[in-house]
């Protein structure tokens, strides 16, 4: 059974068009975005970081997405959980690191956002503000002047399945669809708004299903396999580059962590529910998976291993050594000159 799973899978990494090397980068963003993310919580812990929301879970969804865009052309509009979207598209440990303890060289603000707020001009990432959805909104908009210009781009919106309750969500969708943008629209379904359930939220259990409402693909996707999240958000990008408009995706992933490091599940969720996620790391599983395949092994896991604590630290050391905002800048971009 697990041989056949690995032939499929094996199928669709040939399908995907991804070499042995990506799939190795896909790992290594994906391992990367955990070390780093739990680097958060103990800095978090620690007092020395004031606020965490956390990827673990969603790291196969956003790395497979993340690939099958164009960093050169596309723009990718994320919302918090997004730090594997963001690392697979270029920002860089360090960056993060800068973002998490408010320094003036954070690419996303200055110091001034909330952390995971992502935003990176050189990337190509546009960044947003706390109330969910409105990225939706955004990544239409550039959709829409991407069209205007006769530029060659794609847009992505990333958001939770709670945030496809919003009208934004309605709003970014007719509005895409309607004018056939190009634009992707990824769904990190991991079945919980904070200590809501999907149950509470919506009156039917498929995100996907929405997408019949404006006449757009909607495709459900085992959010805990890359490639299977990879190979859709290719068809997805394809489809709108050919200038057939958008995808709606509906990614199942699990959130491993509490909604933040202001929440603690075990207060809404049963241990045996959450044990039941942690037992579908997709990490773990996207390894196994490579060794089944004779491309992975222990050696070059240790190696890799080493390769990212050395990262985490030097982002550490770096973010924790370099300058806080300078008061005198406390009120730029709030008011006009
Ligand atoms: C408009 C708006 N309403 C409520 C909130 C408070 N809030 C922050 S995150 C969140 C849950 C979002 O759930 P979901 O979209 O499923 O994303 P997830 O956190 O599960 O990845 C809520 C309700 C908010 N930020 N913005
Ligand atoms: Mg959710």
């Amino acid at each position: 059974m697990a041989k056949a799973k690995g032939k499929a899978a094996a199928q669709k990494h040939r399908d995907g068009g991804l070499a042995t090397e990506q799939l190795h980068e896909m790992y290594y963003h994906m391992a990367m975005a955990r070390a780093l993310d739990e680097r958060c919580w103990v800095m978090n812990r620690g007092g020395q970081a004031p606020f965490v929301i956390s990827g673990q879970g969603h790291e196969a969804a956003q790395v497979g997405a993340a690939m099958a865009f164009d960093p050169s052309q596309d723009f990718l509009c994320p919302y918090y959980r997004d730090l594997g979207v963001v690392l697979a598209f270029g920002v860089t440990a360090r960056e993060v690191m800068c973002g998490l303890l408010a320094r003036a060289n954070d690419p996303s603000s200055g110091g001034r956002q909330m952390p995971s707020h992502w935003g990176h001009a050189g990337r190509r990432i546009i960044t947003g503000s706390s109330p969910v959805a409105t990225q939706i909104l955004h990544a239409a908009g550039v959709a829409l002047a991407a069209r205007i210009r006769g530029e060659d781009t794609v847009a992505a919106a990333f958001f939770g399945e709670g945030s496809s309750n919003q009208g934004d969500f309605h709003e970014g969708l007719n509005f895409a669809s309607v004018h056939r943008l190009p634009v992707v629209f990824v769904c990190e379904n991991n079945g919980y708004a904070i200590s809501v359930p999907l149950s509470k939220q919506m009156a039917i259990s498929s995100v996907a299903a929405r997408a019949a409402g404006y006449g757009i693909p909607g495709v459900e996707v085992d959010g805990l396999d890359p490639l299977a999240v990879y190979q859709a958000t290719q068809a997805a990008v394809a489809r709108a580059r050919r200038g057939e408009g958008p995808t709606l995706l509906d990614v199942k992933v699990v959130r491993l962590t509490s909604h933040s490091s202001d929440d603690d599940q075990r207060s809404y969720r049963t241990a045996e529910d959450l044990a039941a996620e942690r037992a579908q790391d997709p990490i773990p599983r996207f390894r196994a998976w490579m060794e089944s395949q004779g491309i992975w092994d222990a050696q070059q896991e240790k190696s890799l291993a080493a390769r990212i604590k050395g990262e985490v630290e030097d982002a550490t050391e770096f973010a924790l050594a370099s300058p806080v905002p300078d008061a005198a800048t406390l009120l730029d971009h709030v008011y006009a000159p």
